[in-house]
């Protein structure tokens, strides 16, 4: 009888487990990029299987990584990349990047998603799975999966296994709720007189303040035009002594515009990306910038264009043959899973 009754105890524990002991945990941004003193992360020292974030979607993926499939074997080539990332509101002062790559196989993961399953697995995430809503920045969303550390933050992603076990899920709670607001700094707000790197592990100045948020870094110059292009990075300066990378990321305008001169303000994402190996976690902060509109003042997007003429593809206020040609040069292209999905 009392052997009958442990058994069923047993029973009952293991259903218990199986069912709610891997339950996702809803956390704050704040809570979930908690550091160490040498920025390695504690929330991930006892952390849940998976957790639920929800904040405002700050990037639309395919301005920030091409998620165009490539199944090539190649030592960490990655093949399509998909990344977002949403930012907490009023209190919750963090933000999360959200990360899926095609090739894990080329990197310490499980097998490669083949171009159709890597294509499937976007069209899924570029949409709501209850509206069939395609995500843009700005949306109130709220992300549920796996986690793991890299380069100094914790990213929700499928800890590079293409079991759809590991799938992570994005949900929309509000479209166009606007972007929020991108918090006023200088580069002393980021770096030392010296140039050196302000590291907090409180979180309450410096690049972990910051880190993974939309920020506005005002009166700085471009020190290297030369090297403006898309998927580059530009280092801009104070003019005291304080330099900060600026990755341009694939924004069409980056490609279209010329490099702005002279004292600007730059509007971006900040990320951190930890150099060494291994990584030193207390450096590798740089701004994200997405996309440029060319208004000569600010690095980023007003969010606003002129114009309204159908047709002036590049902003100038008169439809003509630079705009043709512009079309005729990316003609037919198609983005990966925004079209034809189903
Ligand atoms: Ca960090
Ligand atoms: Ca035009």
């Amino acid at each position: 009888m009392k052997r009958g009754l442990i058994v069923l105890f047993l029973v009952i524990f293991s259903f218990y487990q199986m069912v709610f002991a891997d339950q996702p945990v809803e956390v704050t941004h704040w809570q979930f990029q908690a550091v160490h003193t040498d920025g390695t992360s504690s929330f991930d020292d006892n952390g849940p299987w998976q957790v639920i974030l929800e904040g405002i979607l700050l990037n639309n993926p395919e301005q920030w990584l091409d998620p165009t499939p490539d199944p090539t074997v190649s030592p960490w080539f990655m093949g399509g990349e998909w990344e977002i990332v949403i930012q907490g509101e009023g209190d919750d002062h963090a933000g999360t990047f959200c990360w899926m790559g095609q090739n894990y196989g080329n990197g310490p993961g499980s097998d490669s998603y083949s171009n159709e399953e890597w294509l499937a697995e976007i069209c899924r995430l570029n949409r709501d799975p209850n509206t069939a809503y395609i995500f843009r920045a700005g949306d109130r969303v709220r992300v549920t999966g796996t986690y793991l550390f890299y380069g100094g933050k914790l990213n929700v992603n499928e800890n590079h296994q293409t079991d759809s076990m590991f799938d992570f899920k994005l949900e929309l709670i509000k479209p166009s709720v606007g972007l929020p607001q991108p918090e006023e700094i200088t580069l002393a707000d980021l770096k030392h007189a010296d140039d050196t790197e302000i590291f907090d592990p409180a979180r309450l100045t410096g690049g972990e303040y910051y880190q993974s948020r939309r920020v506005r870094i005002n009166r700085v110059s471009i020190v290297d035009p030369e090297n403006w292009a898309p998927n580059t990075t530009i280092t801009v300066t104070d003019g005291q002594g304080r330099t900060f990378p600026v990755v341009l990321a694939l924004g069409e305008g980056i490609a279209r515009y010329e490099c702005p001169t002279g004292t600007i303000d730059v509007i971006g994402i900040m990320d951190q990306k930890a150099p060494g190996y291994p990584a030193d976690l207390t450096k590798g902060y740089r701004l994200l910038v997405l996309d440029y509109d060319g208004n000569g003042l600010v690095l980023g997007e007003s969010g606003s264009v002129r114009g309204n003429l159908p047709g002036d593809i590049n902003h100038d206020f008169v439809v003509n043959l630079v705009d043709l040609a512009e079309l005729a040069e990316h003609w037919m292209i198609s983005r990966a899973r925004l079209c034809d999905c189903f």
